[in-house]
């Protein structure tokens, strides 16, 4: 139709309309012809649709979901038809019910959902001796009668031991018994029963040693780390306590802080003494001293407290030699250390403030005794030190004298006397 042919002219507008009109005709009946097949066709599936034995549309068909036991759990996940899960309990705990369930083509699980059961280990009467059993998560204990111990109770009680239970708290009672003269402190362990074996623990401060393994025995610490490499346990003395160990110091200390150690109390500072008041207290290391100076009675001169710890002379008459040759002063120094203090080492120093003369010269006043323990050094011009040369056991008191005597061309000016009371006390602490 629409193809030329050669030397003949092109078709005209109205003939190309008419054409059109025929093509759109025959397409129209075309296409009611098909609609009412496809509506036929719609019907016939409709149809069969509704005869059809309905199906489930999710081709993944599981079984609903499955919790594990409380005190156990649940081995499998796939809840898919065909699939089993297992089940367990903890340690301690037995199954009752399904081991195991099956999901069914029925899309419901076989057997019966089941339980963890807690295990009577009491059934067996493990208890023994009159014994009272307390069921317990995978384990037992047994209140013994009097008489018996032991995680069964199968050990008859040493009577020493008695004594501690019959009173009335465990703790207290430990303290009736004097530590290390009425054997060792013993507590019942605790046990547990894992697939047949039992285990047993003491408290902190006991052990299981010996034969019997059901026994506690308190450990000696003091005992223990009597000759420890890392030092004493104990500064003073140690006391065994049941479950533990215990310090103490002697009187005038109290223990530190860390409850090994022992520290002086400071009487003087406490108010803990019962110096007077013309007396001075001196703390010592485990006691304290009352003193109270008293200006020496010298011949040819008189002297005068100017402080509570230093005397002066008072003025000579003009050419009095035997007055001007005596000591211008006397100061008094007291010191505290303890026993064994090592040595050598400068215990106090003796300085001149405002020299005259053009030589000073310090020397130690007193016996051989003081020389065994003491000397006297020049540290520079001005000063003279007193030196401990060797350690002082104690408890002692010593008495020391330094003299400070100022010349000038070898004439005295001033004789100056330090008195130093050194006070040991008994221990080295
Ligand atoms: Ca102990
Ligand atoms: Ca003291």
């Amino acid at each position: 139709m629409f193809s030329s042919t050669i030397g003949q002219d092109c078709p005209s507008r109205r003939e190309i309309q008419g054409t059109l009109k025929q093509v759109q005709k025959l397409l129209a009946a075309h296409e009611s012809s098909y609609g009412q097949s496809l509506k036929n066709l719609k019907k016939k599936i409709n149809l069969l649709q509704n005869s059809a034995p309905k199906l489930p549309r999710d081709t993944n068909i599981t079984c609903p979901k499955l919790d594990a036991p409380l005190y156990g759990r649940k081995l499998g996940k796939s809840q898919s038809v065909g699939h089993e899960v297992h089940f367990l309990c903890d340690p301690g705990y037995e199954l009752v019910g399904s081991e195991s369930r099956l999901c069914q083509e029925s899309l419901v699980w076989g057997g019966q959902q089941p339980t963890c059961r807690n295990i009577n280990e009491c059934a067996s009467s493990p208890c023994l001796n009159g014994g009272t059993c307390t069921d317990e998560v995978n384990q037992f204990s047994c209140v013994c009668a009097k008489g018996w111990a032991g995680v069964t109770c199968q050990s008859p009680v040493p009577t020493f031991f008695l004594s501690i239970t019959n009173t009335s708290a465990g703790a207290a009672a430990a303290t009736v018994l004097p530590a290390a003269t009425s054997g060792p402190f013993v507590r019942p362990p605790r046990c547990t029963m894992t697939q047949g074996t039992t285990h047993c623990t003491c408290e902190p401060g006991y052990t299981i040693s010996g034969r019997d393994p059901y026994t506690c025995t308190d450990i000696d610490e003091c005992e223990l780390f009597h000759n420890g490499q890392s030092g004493r346990l104990c500064l003073h003395t140690c006391v065994n306590t049941p479950g533990g160990y215990r310090c103490n110091c002697p009187a005038g200390y109290e223990v530190t802080r860390d409850g090994r150690g022992c520290k002086d109390i400071d009487e003087c500072a406490t108010r803990q003494n019962n110096c007077t008041r013309d007396q001075t207290c001196i703390n010592t290391n485990g006691g304290y001293q009352c003193v109270r100076v008293e200006c020496p009675k010298i011949p040819n001169a008189s002297y005068v407290k100017t402080s509570p710890m230093r005397c002066e002379r008072n003025p000579c008459p003009l050419d009095n030699k035997a007055c001007s040759q005596t000591p211008n002063s006397f100061s008094y120094h007291y010191l505290s250390v303890v026993s064994n203090l090592s040595a050598p080492r400068v215990m106090f120093r003796v300085s001149a403030l405002r020299p005259i003369g053009d030589t000073l010269r310090f020397s130690l006043v007193g016996g051989r005794h003081i020389r065994r323990y003491f000397t006297v050094q020049r540290s520079d011009r001005l000063t003279g030190q007193l030196m401990l040369v060797s350690p002082v056991q104690g408890p002692a008191t010593l008495e020391a004298e330094v003299e400070m005597t100022e010349l000038e061309r070898k004439e005295q000016l001033g004789r100056y006397i330090t008195k130093v009371t050194m006070f040991v006390s008994q221990y080295d602490f």
